[in-house]
């Protein structure tokens, strides 16, 4: 099934009123579950069910109106990159009526495709703010898989809190989509330790096609992603902080090895990189309760709960943490 297919048959279900303008914020997302490897990459669909956690007030602000005679998209104020233009123009391809133009202006408070998620931030935004342009008055169930596919993770950044992406089984895609869940974590916390905010040579799309087709530790990888998401599940709902940390850690690492074996290899870490990983393991061998997890770039992301975050401040001054819950 084509793309523009599915748009279609999700199109059918359209029943609300369209505005003049369409205005939305979607928070970034930070896999602790990673949706890596697609078995349908037209649909983006995933070999595996992922979990992530939002980044509240972290994310995308994206306002859409029609504009007259070619697409404007902008990019914290200024015409964006072409390439972000580009992809921005043919995801609205898939939407326009005859010679129907918009202008995108969207604000990012997290860098731009450091790993930090900000496509997933930024196709959620638009998807809701095309929802109250185009007057959709689409579920966010619906919602989410619109955002699918504009990229895979913009899927789980339609929620705050804990969401879930079901990878789904269908070959239409129908149901692969994300949804949010009840439980939260007050005390959790996500501290970001930015490396680089550098464009990275290889996107993740490109990425996971690599990993899938030349990695031999890629078939480890569904099986062992399906465990930890269950794993994740059940430290959530007990609240067993060890457990949670300990998962979220080991997914990250494995997905990284799934990279290091494909060919050319793909590694994403800088020597910085490294050497914070080595003083949170240093760290927890001193007996801090502190974790990490780490997308398809160079930044680290720390899991730790509100008790450690002064020790966790002495470690790392720079570090800029996030209250999810907040
Ligand atoms: C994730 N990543 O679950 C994983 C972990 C990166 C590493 O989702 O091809 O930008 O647009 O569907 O969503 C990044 O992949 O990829 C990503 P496409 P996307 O957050």
């Amino acid at each position: 099934m084509k793309r523009q297919e599915f748009i279609n048959q999700l199109m059918e279900r359209a029943n609300g009123t369209p505005c003049e303008r369409g205005e939305a914020f979607a928070p970034a997302n930070i896999a602790l579950c990673k949706y890596w490897g697609k078995r349908n990459a037209e649909l983006n669909l995933p070999v595996n069910s992922s979990l992530s956690i939002s980044l509240g007030s972290l994310g995308t602000r994206t306002v859409v109106r029609y504009a007259e005679c070619a697409d404007g998209v902008f990019l914290n104020g200024e015409a964006a990159p072409r390439a972000f233009s580009a992809r921005v123009s043919a995801y609205l391809d898939l939407f326009r009526r005859g010679r129907q133009f918009f202008e995108v202006r969207t604000e990012n408070t997290i860098p731009t495709a450091a790993g930090l998620a900000s496509s997933a931030s930024g196709f959620a935004a638009l998807v809701k703010a095309l929802d109250e342009l185009l007057g959709w008055g689409f579920s966010l169930c619906e919602l989410s898989m619109l955002a699918r596919v504009g990229s895979g993770s913009a899927s789980r950044s339609l929620f705050d809190g804990f969401a879930v992406w079901h990878m789904g089984q269908r070959a239409d895609g129908m149901d692969s989509f994300a949804e949010g869940f009840s439980e939260d974590w007050k005390e959790l916390r996500v501290g970001i330790l930015e490396v680089s905010n550098a464009w990275k040579k290889v996107g993740s799309t490109e990425g996971m096609n690599r990993t899938r087709e030349t990695s031999e530790l890629f078939e480890a990888w569904p099986a062992q992603a399906q465990c930890d998401y269950d794993e994740l599940r059940t430290a959530i709902a007990a609240k067993d902080f060890p457990m949670f940390g300990k998962t979220a850690e080991n997914n990250a690492m494995a997905m990284h090895a799934t990279m290091m074996a494909a060919w050319p290899p793909l590694c994403y870490w800088l020597p910085q990189t490294v050497s914070l990983m080595q003083e949170v393991w240093c760290a927890r061998e001193g007996g801090l309760d502190l974790y990490f997890t780490m997308d398809a770039g160079p930044n680290l992301k720390l899991l730790f709960l509100e008790e450690s975050r002064a020790a966790v401040k002495a470690l790392f001054p720079m570090v800029q943490v996030v209250e999810p819950f907040a």
